[in-house]
């Protein structure tokens, strides 16, 4: 239960970072529009599904935008998390390294991936975005 909070709050931090680039790209829309296009964002083969590479390459970039003074670290400054959120991901030095980033995102991945095969097709993505916005 508290991991898998943890991991909805870690991604609508990065997902909110990914609409902000897309809603700076192209004037302000709705918000089914806007999953729509973060969809195509993390799609980079565009082949209509995001495959795990295509996610953790996209994650990254956010990981990078939000670790502002390029230390490879992000503190809770930098992330926007919840302090108790924050903590538990980033264990006892404080700051959450690429590690545990991608542990995030590798977790993330695979609980949005209901059917199993590797890849998250519109559907999934939707209903992910559902879940985080209903938690
Ligand atoms: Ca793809
Ligand atoms: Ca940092
Ligand atoms: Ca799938």
């Amino acid at each position: 239960m508290a991991a898998t909070a943890r991991m909805a709050f870690m991604l609508m931090v990065t997902l909110a970072a990914l609409a902000h680039i897309v809603t700076t790209a192209a004037a302000a829309s709705a918000e089914n529009a806007r999953d729509a296009r973060i969809f195509e964002l993390l799609d980079d083969s565009q082949d209509g599904s995001v495959s795990m590479t295509e996610f953790k390459n996209n994650q990254m970039l956010v990981f990078y935008i939000l670790d502002r003074n390029k230390d490879l670290a992000l503190t809770a400054g930098e992330t926007h998390l919840p302090a108790d959120v924050f903590a538990s991901i980033a264990g006892n030095d404080g700051k959450i390294d690429t590690l545990e980033f991608l542990d995030v995102v590798d977790s993330a991945f695979k609980q949005a991936d209901t059917n199993q095969d590797a890849l998250l097709d519109r559907q999934e993505f939707i209903a992910l975005l559902n879940r985080i916005r209903n938690q």
